[in-house]
């Protein structure tokens, strides 16, 4: 642990038995943790207390808010540190694959520590789809430096992104050096992921159509590498779809980073172009260190949170207003059934919500 974040551990070693002791059988709910257990246990980087404290800023419960914004401020300062990787690609695109061989790569070559988080939309359905993929992160699921943590299964998108964003937060607080959030890539959720981290990864397989690939083009456009998977396969084809990407990507917009995007070919599988893949993030990472443009995107980044924290804030106060519950569901049904225009029931809505004594 750094010199600083001992700083930050004014308080007194905690009376309860080491959280990563083995808790008694039979003992179904834990004690609640203190605010300087968890600060404690999270920069300490205490696997066990790191999920914990994931679990407190996931959670509904009135009250846990309150604790979790505490403990997050807490640990701001001491955020910042790891390279924050996105992964994206349609399903079955290799995404846990590839995380299981760069991870393991990072882990067991270059001495650093990696942690995993999902935004994945379909878990709110399934209930966690990164939990099966543990499996096929078996290594790293293994290795004391990785730490992995599956998608949190409840609220909106753009809840599940900002608690995504806030695990990344208490992840670095713990030390994790390298953190890689893989997201399906089937509608808005990828780009939530891309605006929570530095480099952003587009998986693609050969010989799959375009419109298979469903947003791709939205994607690819927010891409600084395409890395098509699976070249174990058929080499000949993911050459060929790596050249057509490559092409595709002269035709973006320029980065606002000032990096130039590339396609590579890899095999998750075989851990062929693992290396390269990787090499390109660090050449990213310098060029936009040394342009200033990794700090511009970062304050960007916190900004645009910000502003979708207040949304999402702000739609909860609406739909929870009296006025607006009594309301809401017949306005929906004249806007559906034509007795009403979608700006005239928005409006009247509004003003119910600021002044429900008005009557329009
Ligand atoms: N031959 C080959 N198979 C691969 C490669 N990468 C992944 N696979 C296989 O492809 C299948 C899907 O891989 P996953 O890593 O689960 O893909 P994913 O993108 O995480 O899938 P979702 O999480 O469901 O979106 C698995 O059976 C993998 O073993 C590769 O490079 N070559
Ligand atoms: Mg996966």
């Amino acid at each position: 642990m750094s010199d600083s974040r001992k700083s930050a551990l004014r308080v007194a070693p905690p009376c309860a038995p080491a959280p990563d002791q083995p808790q008694p059988r039979g003992r179904r709910t834990a004690r609640r943790l203190t605010r300087d257990e968890y600060l404690q246990g999270v920069l300490g980087g205490n696997r066990a207390i790191l999920g914990r404290a994931i679990t407190l800023v996931e959670s509904a419960r009135p009250g846990d808010a309150e604790l979790a914004e505490e403990i997050l401020e807490a640990c701001l300062p001491h955020t910042g540190n790891s390279i924050r990787v996105g992964i994206t690609g349609i399903p079955g695109a290799g995404k846990s694959t590839l995380i299981e061989a760069l991870g393991t790569l990072l882990i067991r070559e270059h001495g650093r520590s990696v942690a995993v988080l999902a935004v994945d939309p379909t878990s709110q359905i399934s209930g966690g789809a990164i939990l099966g993929d543990k499996t096929r992160m078996a290594s790293l699921a293994a290795s004391d430096k990785a730490f992995i943590r599956p998608s949190p299964s409840r609220g909106s998108l753009g809840g599940v992104a900002q608690h995504t964003r806030e695990a990344m937060l208490l992840c670095e607080a713990a030390g994790y050096q390298t953190i890689l959030v893989e997201t399906v890539g089937v509608g808005q959720s990828e780009v939530a992921v891309h605006d929570m981290v530095d480099f952003f990864l587009l998986l693609m397989l050969p010989g799959t159509g375009d419109d298979l690939q469903g947003m791709k083009r939205g994607v690819m456009e927010l891409a600084d590498l395409v890395a098509i998977n699976k070249a174990d396969v058929n080499p000949a084809a993911a050459a060929r779809a790596r050249a057509e990407a490559e092409n595709a990507l002269h035709y973006f917009p320029p980065l606002p980073t000032g990096w130039t995007a590339r396609a590579v070919t890899c095999s998750a599988a075989s851990g062929q172009g693992i290396a390269d893949l990787w090499d390109c993030v660090l050449k990213h990472r310098e060029l936009t260190l040394s342009n200033g443009s990794l700090t511009r995107v970062r304050r960007r980044q916190a900004t645009k949170w910000m502003v979708d924290i207040i949304q999402q804030g702000l739609t909860k106060q609406f739909r929870s207003h009296p006025a607006i519950r009594a309301g809401l569901v017949d306005r929906e049904k004249d806007v559906a059934e034509g007795r009403t225009t979608p700006f005239r029931a928005a409006r009247q809505l509004l003003q119910l919500y600021t002044d429900p004594e008005a009557r329009s």
